[in-house]
């Protein structure tokens, strides 16, 4: 202490002092804290301005206005697309609210062909991708998907097509056993080196979001989403946007087809990527920026409330249960402007979740909604919806904290 003192009477260590803190106060001035972290903790990180995001269009009419002039069958099929996309722009912007019409959308994407299909015009691609979005009754979202999605993708001068795994009937949404769907019917069609498996409500923010797959392990593409403050929810986390290669979905026996209802199917094909001695990989939280657009619960998607026991299962499970054990009734192929329409039967839930007794005719609810001036079967649906609603978190914060809890089982 004496000793201190003493130092600390010196007009040298003084000034040194002073000195010091003078620098300090200069340094946070100019650079702040962000470049003081940058500094200690020397980010790899890629950095956008997503303040100022480019149209989800922009670039594409080149493509569009030079195809005419392609020599048919000529030197360009032989030139491999650059890589990156010399068309990327970063950071883009994503409408929520009015779609377009389907009509529209295929009008803004001329080069799209039937079962939204689309190779680039002017060289060879590297990357072969299908998207296969699990699906029902979400129309306006499925509009806003294709509108976001189709451009952004033919910027990244890839082969792909889109696939809307429709579920038939009115049994309970089942999204994993969909996915096994998907990927089954869209091998069948063509030789996919990539194949993403896709919410219907997600739309990716930046361009550099390649939608290729990792040649070894399985890999989670939406890892900062809006509705979690654009972080990872908790490091197992694998629902939104995931990609495998046929290879990866084979080894790991594809996805579970028990999971009725919302909930719990992610954290299982989490599960199974490790059991299956592989890991998840994922892009930078600063290029796997998604959008969700806001919703409530659907009627016929109510939690499972048989997913924490379903999940301590997985892994004696999950070798007897997925692509080994699919079985479905594929009712319809259709190839839409746009997309590639499945209706599937996928069978029935075996513990349908007990039914609720009709809404009250007279509710105040429903009179005073102005959006409910429908037939009275849509009155009852939308109550419903309300109610479900209440019992979901649409932000899903409090089932990340459930799930975290049995992710903790399992890992
Ligand atoms: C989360 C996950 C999702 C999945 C789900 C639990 C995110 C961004 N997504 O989504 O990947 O793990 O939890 O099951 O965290 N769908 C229909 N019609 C329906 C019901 C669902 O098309 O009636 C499809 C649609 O593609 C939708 C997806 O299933 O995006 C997931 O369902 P959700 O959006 O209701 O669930 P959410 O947002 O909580
Ligand atoms: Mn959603």
């Amino acid at each position: 202490m004496l000793c201190c003192g003493r130092a600390l009477d010196s007009p040298c260590t003084l000034a040194l002092l002073v000195g010091f803190q003078f620098a300090f106060v200069l340094y946070f001035s100019l650079g702040g804290f962000r470049s003081l972290v940058s500094v200690l903790v020397h980010s790899s990180e890629p950095e956008f301005d997503y303040s100022r995001p480019h149209d989800v269009y922009t670039n594409l009419s080149q493509l569009g206005s030079l195809l005419p002039s392609y020599p048919s069958g000529a030197e360009h099929q032989h030139r491999g697309c650059l890589l990156p996309s010399p068309l990327l722009v970063g950071p883009v912007s994503v409408h929520l609210s009015s779609p377009l019409s389907l009509e529209e959308i295929k009008e803004k994407n001329p080069l799209v062909t039937p079962g939204g299909h689309y190779r680039p015009p002017d060289c060879e691609p590297r990357h072969h991708t299908a998207i296969v979005v699990p699906y029902r009754n979400r129309q306006s979202h499925l509009r806003t998907l294709l509108y976001h999605l189709h451009p952004f993708l033919q910027r990244q001068q890839i082969h792909y097509a889109v696939y809307i795994v429709h579920q038939s009937g009115n049994s309970t949404f089942n999204r994993a056993k969909l996915l096994n769907v998907g990927v089954r019917e869209a091998l069948k069609e063509e030789d996919w080196g990539c194949i993403f498996l896709h919410d219907v409500d997600l739309l990716p923010e930046n361009d550099h979001n390649i939608y290729t797959c990792h040649l070894k392990y399985p890999t989670h593409l939406s890892v900062a989403m809006d509705k979690f403050r654009y972080r990872l929810p908790y490091p197992q986390y694998f629902g939104g946007v995931s990609a495998v290669t046929p290879d990866q979905y084979l080894k790991m026996n594809g996805f579970p087809n028990q999971y009725w209802g919302w909930g719990g199917e992610d954290d299982d094909i989490a599960a199974r990527v490790r059991l299956s001695g592989m890991k998840i990989v994922r892009p930078p939280v600063a290029v796997g920026h998604y959008k969700m657009i806001k919703h409530k619960g659907d009627q016929g998607n109510e939690q499972n409330p048989r997913r924490f026991d379903l999940l301590k299962h997985t892994r004696l499970n999950w070798k007897s249960d997925g692509l080994n054990s699919l079985t479905y009734e594929l009712l319809s192929k259709t190839l839409e402007p746009l997309y590639t329409n499945l209706s599937v039967n996928i069978g029935e839930d075996p513990h349908p979740p007990a039914k609720k007794p009709p809404p009250l005719k007279n509710s105040s609810y429903l009179a005073d909604d102005d959006n409910n001036k429908g037939t009275p079967e849509r009155k009852s649906t939308q109550a419903t919806k309300v109610e479900e609603g209440q019992l979901k978190t649409t932000n899903g914060s409090l089932d990340v904290a459930q799930k975290t809890a049995v992710n903790q089982e399992i890992v």
